[in-house]
């Protein structure tokens, strides 16, 4: 019998990233609860390289990053397609993940944790980044077109950081707003929406403390 096992950690986006996918295609799997602050000797023995979660362990076979994740999802599990079968599409859905990770999220993070004069350039960035995606986002439900694919998965972070908008809005400035990004702002809520998000979403009060504990403490060590 197939074995799917799932070692993750409640905040975090990129064991996020996963769960939806393995919940859009239907696939039962078990999970298992990392703390990040004492490692199992299962994540460092299936991670030994980065130590980090996601891990997904496909019949004893570990398999990490998230978005490598979900594309193997896409290609073992029948169901909804994550991916576009368009080679040209597949490259700009790949793309669009990448700049997620490699570009949007840094700079909302520098945006969030910076102060003064360093905090305006990080913010301009920010809002360059979540330009870009606003305007992919024109005439379209989601990233993916109708329906969900791997784009939409690789933006979760934005979905849960919006959610916890407004119990963070006294400690950081926060860009993404409705008058400047609509669309992005209609995506979340499309995207939060769907049944499969919606059950997977961490309880936005426990991730704003969590958040707004991080954020306070790399403010505190930046002085
Ligand atoms: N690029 C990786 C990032 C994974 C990642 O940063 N995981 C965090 C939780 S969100 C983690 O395990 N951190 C533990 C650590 O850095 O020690 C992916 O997409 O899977």
């Amino acid at each position: 019998m197939e074995s799917v096992k799932l070692f993750g950690t409640w905040s975090s986006p990129s064991s996020k990233r996963v769960e939806i996918a393995l919940k859009l295609k239907g696939v039962e799997y078990e999970y298992v609860e990392e703390d990040l602050q004492n490692k199992s000797p299962d994540l460092l023995k299936y991670n030994p390289i980065h130590k980090k979660v996601p891990i997904l362990l496909h019949n004893g076979k570990p398999i990490v990053e998230s978005l490598l994740i979900v594309e193997y999802i896409d290609e073992t599990w029948p169901g909804p397609a994550i991916l576009p079968s368009d080679p040209y599409d597949r490259a700009m859905a790949r793309f669009w993940a990448k700049f997620l990770d490699e570009k949007c999220w840094p700079a909302m993070k520098k945006a969030w944790l910076s102060t003064g004069e360093e905090q305006e350039k990080a913010n301009e960035e920010a809002n360059e980044a979540l330009m870009f995606l606003e305007n992919e986002l024109k005439g379209k439900k989601f990233f993916g077109g109708d329906t969900i694919g791997l784009v939409d998965i690789a933006a979760n972070l934005i979905a849960l950081w919006y959610g916890i908008n407004e119990e963070l809005s006294g400690l950081i400035q926060q860009p993404l707003t409705k008058d400047k990004f609509p669309n992005l702002c209609e995506w979340v809520d499309e995207y939060t929406n769907c049944s499969f998000v919606k059950e997977n979403l961490p309880p936005t009060d426990k991730l704003a403390q969590l958040y707004m504990a991080r954020i306070q403490a790399d403010k505190a060590s930046a002085q």
